[in-house]
């Protein structure tokens, strides 16, 4: 199962966890402060949250990735997808 490593209180992690539902891919939590530990920055140079540990137990650092990487598993999902609005292409 994946694994979502950060804390509450972050808007990173907030984000990465509210895509990671509304895309109804199934994680567990686990909760972990700043400063990372040397386990952790083992895994996850940078030492940041979130990072998502995925099934083969890589970690994947940056919010950007997190988020890229869940659109890979739920191609169909169209839950975010590109718009225009007011003259701009965001994705909603
Ligand atoms: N560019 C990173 C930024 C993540 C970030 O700055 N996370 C903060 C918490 S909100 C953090 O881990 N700070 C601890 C530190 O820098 O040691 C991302 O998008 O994931």
């Amino acid at each position: 199962m994946l694994r979502l490593h950060g804390f509450r209180f972050s808007n990173y992690h907030s984000l990465v966890k509210v895509v990671l539902f509304e895309r109804g891919l199934e994680f567990e939590e686990v909760i972990t402060y700043p400063l990372a530990d040397e386990a952790y920055r083992a895994k996850n140079p940078t030492g940041k949250f979130p990072c998502l540990e995925i099934e083969d137990g890589t970690f994947l650092g940056e919010s950007k990735v997190i988020l890229n990487n869940s659109k890979t598993r739920t191609p169909t999902c169209r839950c975010f997808r590109r718009i225009r609005w007011n003259g701009h292409e965001c994705e909603s």
